[in-house]
């Protein structure tokens, strides 16, 4: 709010510089200033204002996209979806739940079944009343070998891809990275965006019959989302005022503690724009749940909108100029 009244200053300033040049040198003009402003010019300026405050309207999010599924909703395979990974919006993400989905999860299930069934064989086969006389035999070179080699051979095939993804989320943003610093306090989120003229966004939870009457699902909605440009690099930067929070953003494998006195990095590239719905993962106090995230991904000529309807400017353009003592004044005294 406070920032549409700027662009509106700025607005008026644009529409007033004329007649206050023209007072300066003709009668006719004292009268124009004597008189209120009338009501047409009082409109135009409105819309002037809304028209540059409208740039930016925030994105109804994607049923199902960057948000858990709820496995009682008609949607197809809901079940099933709300029981897995969310779909993910990053390269690293994808990578993960490949991960996940084509080794752990076939791994995991084959070794399960394998020690059910020999479990189940030797229920059957050598309880007391089926094998009275029990063998004396302690040493077996070739089973002990095997159950050595074929568990080192399926930890080395799961270290590759576990190190390779290590790695991978550890990478250094490049310089060029889109820096935003999310400070967690208790209990809400603040955004701050160093490279676009210190925009701070406070950013708190809806309540649930204004999340629900926007769309969004409750209890993960905001009043003001991060906002970031999509298929660019951002170096995410998390730290907090109070206590240990974590910004954990799941449909974007991104999760990462905010320590009082310490700024951690990491990189994040959103592949496509979207809002994407995440949550505080540490345990931070009484309201520790109630502190959502939401990311909200535009498209990079989008994303500069945004940012001078926060007043803010991209690196490398012109700052906006700031509206004059005696515009405010003006303002104030209509
Ligand atoms: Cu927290």
């Amino acid at each position: 709010m406070k920032l549409a009244g700027i662009a509106a200053l700025a607005a008026m300033a644009a529409l007033f510089a004329p007649v206050s040049a023209g007072a300066q040198d003709a009668a006719a003009p004292v009268a124009v200033q004597a008189t209120a402003p009338d009501a047409a010019l009082v409109d135009a300026v409105t819309d002037a204002a809304n028209v540059e405050v409208g740039a930016y309207t925030p994105m109804a999010p994607t049923k199902g996209k960057g948000m858990p599924t709820d496995p009682r909703s008609d949607e197809p395979g809901a079940m099933a979806k709300s029981l897995t990974f969310q779909d993910q919006y990053t390269d690293n993400g994808e990578y993960a739940l490949g991960m996940h989905d084509y080794i752990l999860l076939p791994v995991i299930t084959v070794i399960s079944l394998f020690v059910l069934g020999l479990l189940l064989y030797v229920i059957v086969r050598f309880n007391r009343g089926a094998n009275p006389v029990a063998s004396k035999t302690t040493h077996n070179t070739m089973i002990e070998v095997v159950w050595t080699i074929v568990p080192v051979i399926i930890l080395v095939v799961i270290a590759v891809p576990s190190i390779t993804l290590l790695a991978r989320q550890y990478e250094t943003p490049p310089a060029d990275a889109v820096t935003i610093k999310a400070t967690g306090y208790q209990w809400y989120w603040g955004y701050t965006y160093p490279d676009h003229g210190e925009i701070e966004v406070i950013s708190n939870m809806l309540p649930d019959e204004e999340a629900v009457r926007r769309g969004e699902p409750a209890q993960l909605a905001v009043d003001n989302r991060m906002v970031v440009p999509a298929g660019v690099p951002l170096r995410i930067q998390t730290t907090a005022t109070d206590v240990i929070h974590a910004f954990a953003v799941p449909s974007l494998w991104f999760k990462m503690d905010a320590v009082p006195g310490r700024l951690n990095e990491k990189l994040l590239t959103i592949k496509e724009p979207g809002v994407y719905y995440g949550q505080c993962s540490e345990l931070c106090g009484s309201r520790h749940a109630y502190m959502p995230i939401a990311i909200e991904a535009l498209p990079a000529d989008e994303f500069a909108a945004w940012v001078q309807s926060q007043g803010g400017s991209m690196p490398g353009a012109e700052e906006t100029p700031a509206a004059e003592p005696e515009q405010v004044a003006l303002l104030t005294a209509r």
